[in-house]
């Protein structure tokens, strides 16, 4: 704010809520890098939207693809190609017309008294460089809401996508996803990281989402066969573990919260030792370290919480 004044104080200040000071630590970050004499950031507050996607085995890393219904064409689940993982639906459209490939069909999604955004998105790529798809979201019968562009097929993966908005008080319907092509073609294509999602803040397509991604990644139900959902990353950290690997005297390491390390910013953490808060904490950017000499490796872990 460019007209800030000093009795603005009290918001530069940080009070923990009731309910939180006595949080327990829900979220961790574990850490093990090398550090230098140039101060890096060690770990900043993710910005971690809470996002869901319904398809239950998304990345096809699940051998079950039932959930997919073949339109026009054959499909498989395949390893010869993969956007993630090791694995993804081959289709093989018959070549008899345009709009060959697959559809999801989701669960109903409830009436609502505002708009619900839906985003349906995936990646493809072409077992060669031809052909053209495009991604629909289309109502229970099949009948188009949204269309992506037509995207020509690569032999990279592409991302494609299309977003629909339902109006409020509108009854509770299925959806269906189309993955297929976007005119007759025999090229086979791969799709990977297959997305939908359903939203009242924001049309804008999340980044994909899938329970196997690491911390606060979860699956409703069965790993590959069910919905998933990315929990609210760290917003307050609340404590540190930090070890200096290093058997050198002179490589210390210096590390600060929320502004950039230096000797002088730095607690100090002497080589072989290790420095843990005893007290919760509460800082809410990032923390930064730099080393006095050498590449000390630093490990341990920050403990956290949501929703400072
Ligand atoms: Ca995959
Ligand atoms: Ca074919």
């Amino acid at each position: 704010m460019a007209n800030e004044r000093h009795v603005d104080h009290r918001e530069w200040e940080i009070d923990a809520s009731t309910r939180t000071s006595g949080h327990p630590f829900t979220k961790y970050s574990p850490f093990r890098s090398a550090t230098s004499t140039t101060a890096a950031t060690l770990f900043s507050i993710p910005a971690q939207a809470i996002s869901v996607n319904w398809i239950e085995n998304p990345g096809v890393e699940g051998t079950g693809v039932g959930m997919f219904t073949a339109t026009g064409s054959a499909i498989e689940r395949s390893t010869a190609q993969a956007n993630s993982g090791a694995a993804s639906l081959l289709v093989n459209p018959a070549n008899s017309a345009a709009s060959e490939g697959f559809y999801w069909a989701s669960n109903v999604v409830s009436v609502n008294k505002t708009p619900q955004h839906l985003t349906a998105s995936c990646y493809v790529r072409g077992a060669s460089a031809s052909g053209s798809v495009k991604i629909q979201i289309t109502d229970a019968s099949g009948t188009e809401l949204a269309t992506s562009a037509n995207t020509n097929l690569t032999t990279s993966f592409a991302r494609i996508s299309a977003s629909y908005t339902i109006p409020g008080d509108t009854a509770g319907a299925v959806y269906r996803v189309y993955v297929v092509s976007a005119a007759q073609h025999n090229i086979d294509w791969y799709t990977d990281d297959m997305m939908f999602e359903v939203r009242e803040d924001t049309i804008a397509v999340s980044d994909y989402v899938d329970g196997n991604q690491g911390i606060g990644y979860e699956w409703s139900g069965a790993t590959n066969n069910s919905s998933s959902y990315r929990r609210m990353g760290m917003t307050t950290m609340r404590g540190i573990q930090i070890r200096n690997e290093s058997g050198t005297s002179a490589e210390v390491v210096f590390v600060a919260f929320d502004c950039t390390a230096t000797a002088t910013t730095g607690i100090p953490v002497i080589a072989g030792q290790v420095f843990e808060t005893v007290w919760p904490i509460d800082f809410r950017s990032h923390v930064s370290v730099i080393s006095a000499s050498g590449t000390p490796t630093v490990s341990g872990v920050i403990w956290g919480l949501h929703n400072g």
